[in-house]
């Protein structure tokens, strides 16, 4: 796809999802990346022309949250017990399964997107047609959140774990990459992940390790956008809980 084919791709599903389940009065959850911000313009458009109220609106990194201010949206910074159980959640994601589960954290903000999405009665993941797999692990690395203190012993527990080499993300010119929350992030290279819920559990259990963009069970609806401007609501697998 050339990047002009994947705008397209990623601002369909996102203007379809807004148009199909925001509803007035919701608290809702905004998600992060390249197709969440769509979803962040598309719901500035609606709120311009319908002129409807919600609740709240809670963002799930600082990109994402002036972003919105920007277009003139309410939002809050933080997932305070006010804005929750949010309603609804509009995200990206960087890969999903037959069973909705997901592999997230490319931009970094997977540690406030896993925590918004616990929040939410309905999550709801839009993509372009680049990130549907049948197994995860196959089309994206598997980033990692870790402390940045003792990172190497840090780094060598999820290698272990993972059985597959890692990289300490930096950023486009070379500097170490720090999330919203000043924690580093690992790259695990790509392969098969045959039982994300039990590779999940075990990375999350390492010491030094704050989350993993694993999504299990997150996911309640996925909107898959392509170039040609059109959608498709893919059904979650009848073996998916
Ligand atoms: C942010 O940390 C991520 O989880 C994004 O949601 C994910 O990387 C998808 O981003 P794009 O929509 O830019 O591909």
């Amino acid at each position: 796809m050339t990047p002009e084919q994947a705008a397209n791709a990623k601002k369909a599903a996102a203007y379809y999802a807004v148009a199909k389940f925001v509803q007035p009065g919701m608290r809702l959850g905004l998600g992060s990346g390249s197709t969440a911000a769509f979803a962040v313009r598309a719901l500035a458009d609606r709120l311009n022309k319908e002129k409807f109220h919600l609740a709240s609106v809670v963002s799930t990194s600082m990109e994402t949250a002036a972003l919105a201010l920007s277009l003139g949206i309410d939002v809050q910074n933080n997932l305070t017990q006010d804005v929750r159980p949010i309603d609804l959640t509009i995200d990206g994601a960087d890969e999903f399964d037959i069973d909705f589960c997901l592999i997230k954290g490319g931009g970094g903000a997977l540690v406030r997107e896993k925590l918004v999405a616990c929040a939410s009665r309905q999550e709801v993941i839009v993509v372009d047609e680049t990130k549907a797999g049948v197994e995860l692990g196959h089309l994206s690395p598997l980033p990692v959140m870790i402390v940045p203190y003792g990172w190497e012993i840090t780094k060598k527990a999820v290698e272990t774990v993972c059985g597959r080499t890692s990289t300490l993300r930096t950023t486009a010119n070379g500097a170490l990459f720090l999330s919203d929350d000043s924690l580093y992030c690992l790259d695990v290279v790509k392969g098969a992940i045959p039982s994300p819920g039990v590779l999940e559990e075990a990375i999350k259990k390492i010491t030094g390790v704050v989350d993993v963009g694993l999504f299990v069970n997150l996911c309640d609806n996925v909107v898959v956008g392509y170039a040609d401007g059109s959608v498709l609501e893919p059904v979650k697998s009848a073996g998916a809980s």
